[in-house]
């Protein structure tokens, strides 16, 4: 049986995404799942989606939108996510690719295609939640990348546990109904990127150095 990997966001972050790799003993067959936040903050923004990019080359990946990517496709057209993008990292994304407007020319394909969210029978994946007062058919973007505590303090009885990124922890956060994998990756020299393999009813975790 697969494994699933479920990676949080590596926000440029290219070392730590080596290592947290390195420390894989990737197989095959593994999938990964990717829950976004590629971009920003971190100084290697192009090289972290080449490096997934290239993964997917070997191994079957999910690459889910997050927080930043979203921020980063509106911004044209909206002067509150301008402000995130230019407060938030996202100077760092464009000195990573030379300017904004090769962000698109050389990853366009890339970020057009980003899934929202992604389940198996036992896991849900999203960037940062599921907005509790909505009907999960009715959910939109900001609800799914953008929730915090409203979603991490809300109980899910969904069939799958829910595995977030976004709201960074300390250590995986982790409730009888969901886990939150983020510990601030690209926000803190110090924090690792964390994957969790969910590996046929096993839960592990594995830390970028
Ligand atoms: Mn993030």
């Amino acid at each position: 049986m697969s494994r699933y990997i479920a990676v949080a966001g590596i926000h440029g972050e290219l070392k730590k995404l080596n290592s947290l790799l390195s420390k894989i003993r990737i197989r095959s067959d593994d999938i990964f799942i990717f829950l976004g936040d590629y971009i920003d903050r971190g100084p290697n923004s192009k090289e972290v989606v080449d490096r997934v990019i290239e993964l997917s080359k070997h191994n079957q990946c999910i690459f889910l939108i997050g927080a930043s990517e979203y921020t980063m496709l509106n911004l044209k057209n909206d002067k509150y996510f301008k402000w995130i993008f230019e407060n938030y990292g996202g100077p760092a994304t464009i000195k990573s690719y030379g300017s904004y407007e090769n962000i698109m020319k050389i990853h366009g394909d890339f970020y057009r295609n980003l899934n929202l969210y992604c389940f198996t029978e036992k896991y849900f994946f999203v960037h940062a939640g599921i907005n509790p007062c909505i009907p999960l058919d009715d959910q939109d973007e900001t609800n799914l990348l953008y929730i915090g505590w409203n979603f991490i303090d809300s109980f899910f009885n969904l069939p799958q546990k829910i595995i977030f990124a976004h709201t960074n922890f300390q250590s995986p956060y982790i409730l009888p109904d969901k886990i939150g994998i983020d510990l601030g990756c690209g926000i803190y020299p110090q924090s690792p990127l964390c994957a969790l393999i969910l590996d046929n009813g096993k839960e592990k975790f594995v830390y970028s150095d």
